[in-house]
């Protein structure tokens, strides 16, 4: 090697140092925008958040995630479509809203399939495989998944018979309500949560099925009176990734990401469970009244419950079939 030739090799090498030093502190550092809709007061916005710390922390703020709480980065409808384009490289939703996109989407919301924690729990595992298969044909993947607490129905009145619900404006949030409201003869209006006290202010709606959770995070006291715990079904929420992004991380930033999400899940199901009972509570003590569906109700309610199924499962086909059969098992 002539002394030239030693000279710019030299070079290269100290600029190949300098890049390296570069990227140690700011090139290598991978940040991730993380578009939710619910508001920041909500237990799965603090869950997702405790996760974007937690897995700062674990890659050593390599990989830092800013969370963009109740639909203000990207509206609750674009999240999913903005994740597989990557615009968002991670998000959440609730599964259900994307029902018009497969059935598979909608499993969790089938009116009295599962209305407890356990059996939610149990429906989840029968449902996974199918959910990431579907996902991953989207190029996307799932993370973790939490419930809401279980679904009642709120109303300006004391809801006795579904015919007591004939003509309402009937606020929905995924098509399966949207079949709940024609079946009993309401008119389904989707609405996101954050538009929800305008949306009840403004007489665009007069009834809805949500958590405990949404009545209290939209002060449902100040245009409602009745809360009946009907106890619907528990709809899942998702954080999911798009897969190119997620394998651009290094394998530490990957195990990192899949460790946190498994610990958040965890972390979400049981802030769940503890908030179904705080939220009621509050509701209660907001003076809304609080109270168990009538027999007549209950019965009314389990007949398009069963009809919403059977024709979920005519839609959702052998697949369908297999994870109502693995959950009923
Ligand atoms: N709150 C959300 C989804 C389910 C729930 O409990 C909502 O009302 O849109």
């Amino acid at each position: 090697m002539t002394t030239t030739g030693r000279t710019a090799l030299a070079v290269a090498f100290s600029f190949a140092m300098t890049g390296f030093a570069m990227t140690g502190m700011a090139a290598a550092q991978t940040a991730w925008d993380l578009p939710t809709p619910y508001p920041a007061s909500n237990f799965h916005t603090k869950n997702v958040v405790q996760f974007s710390q937690d897995v700062e922390k674990a890659t050593g703020g390599s990989l830092k995630m800013t969370v963009h709480p109740a639909g203000s980065l990207i509206k609750h409808a674009d999240i999913k479509r903005a994740v597989r384009q990557g615009t968002a490289p991670i998000g959440e939703v609730i599964i259900s809203l994307a029902t018009n996109e497969s059935p598979i989407y909608a499993v969790d919301s089938l009116p009295f399939v599962a209305t407890s924690y356990e059996a939610a729990k149990k429906l989840y595992a029968a449902h996974r495989p199918a959910l990431e298969k579907r996902l991953a044909e989207e190029g996307l993947m799932l993370l973790f998944s939490v419930p809401w607490p279980p679904q009642g129905l709120y109303s300006k009145r004391e809801i006795k018979t579904v015919d007591d619900l004939k003509g309402l404006k009937f606020r929905t949030y995924n098509p399966i309500i949207g079949r709940i409201a024609a079946l009993a003869g309401a008119i389904p209006t989707q609405i996101e949560v954050p538009d929800l006290p305008t949306a009840f202010a403004t007489g665009r709606v007069d009834v809805m099925i949500t958590s405990a959770s949404t009545g209290v995070d939209t002060k449902a006291e100040d245009y409602l009176s009745h809360y009946n715990d009907i106890q619907a079904w528990l709809p899942r929420n998702m954080v999911f990734v798009n897969k190119a992004a997620f394998d651009k991380l290094t394998d530490a930033q990957k195990k990192a990401v899949l460790d946190q999400s498994k610990i958040a899940e965890e972390r979400g199901w049981k802030a769940s469970i503890e908030e179904k009972t705080i939220k009621t509570n509050a509701l209660r003590a907001a003076k809304i009244t609080v109270q168990d569906p009538s027999p007549e109700l209950k019965t009314g309610l389990s007949k398009i419950g069963e009809t919403i199924t059977s024709e979920w499962v005519a839609t959702a086909g052998a697949d369908g079939k297999a994870i109502l059969d693995a959950y009923r098992k």
